[in-house]
């Protein structure tokens, strides 16, 4: 019986090594036991939120966060490939997701991206640092039913805002939900900006998306 816990403190070290390819052998070993779902939340996201931790205390550097950045995505892309893309025949919603405008993060955005389309989801990633405006056009665009929006810095969240009050000038807000998420987002700030929903991670963001839409 494999060491579950064991291999996932495993991938999450070896994010905070900081060393892309410790990152590859620790998920290939991991994937053989466990979900990639569960890797990328309780093993990767957790390494990196711990390197975002050391970030703050001084003990690591801007280029060793980006080095490690890198490594968690190529962590995620290799368990992307084993990855059912989109298993549902009738697909639940269409939903546009981002990093918004002045936002360079889309570790977790992309992260909540791959966790939809297998959930049944046809979405949009529209990248990062994306303009407000981009949002709204790619929702008429694509006849979204759901825009996710992501910001990972207080200086950046007022962008969530502004999305919400351009879907309503363009009266698209009772047709269009949105979902905010990002680590200084929170249900309160949801509640203030008029959110459907907050995500904490990518697992609640399939299942509020699955709530609000089905
Ligand atoms: Co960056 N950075 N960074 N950074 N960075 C943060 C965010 C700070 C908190 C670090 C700190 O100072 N303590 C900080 C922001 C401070 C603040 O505003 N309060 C910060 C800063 C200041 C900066 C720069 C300005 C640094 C500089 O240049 N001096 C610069 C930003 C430039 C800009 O954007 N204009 C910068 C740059 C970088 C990189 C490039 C080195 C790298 C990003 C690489 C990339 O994304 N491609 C980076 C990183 C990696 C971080 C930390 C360490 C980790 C972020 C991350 O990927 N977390 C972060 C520290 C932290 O957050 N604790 C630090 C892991 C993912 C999985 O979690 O929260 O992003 P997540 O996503 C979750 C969740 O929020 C939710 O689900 C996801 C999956 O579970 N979710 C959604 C996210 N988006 C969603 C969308 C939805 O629709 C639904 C749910």
């Amino acid at each position: 019986m494999a060491d579950i816990e064991g291999l996932l403190h495993e991938v999450a070290d070896a994010v905070i090594s900081c060393k892309k390819e410790k990152v590859l052998e620790a998920v290939e070993k991991a994937k053989a036991e466990i979900p990639p779902e569960e890797i990328i939340e309780k093993g990767l996201s957790a390494g990196m939120n711990q390197v975002g931790v050391l970030f703050e205390r001084g003990k690591l550097f801007l280029p060793h966060v980006m080095i490690a950045a890198d490594a968690m995505t190529a962590g995620v892309k290799l368990l992307e490939e084993g990855m059912p893309a989109g298993t549902q025949e009738k697909k639940l919603g269409v939903i546009v997701n981002g990093t918004v405008e002045g936002d360079v993060h889309d570790i977790g955005k992309s992260i909540v991206s791959t966790m939809l389309q297998p959930a049944g989801f046809e979405v949009h990633d529209i990248g990062r640092d994306v303009p407000i405006r981009s949002f709204v056009e790619k929702a008429k665009e694509t006849d979204a039913d759901m825009i996710g929006t992501s910001a990972l810095m207080t200086t950046t969240l007022q962008g969530q805002r502004e999305v919400i009050e351009l879907l309503k000038e363009e009266g698209l807000r009772s047709r269009i939900k949105v979902m905010v998420g990002g680590a200084p987002a929170t249900q309160a700030w949801a509640d203030k900006i008029g959110a459907d929903c907050y995500a904490e991670n990518a697992s609640e963001a399939v299942a509020k998306a699955k709530e609000l839409l089905l």
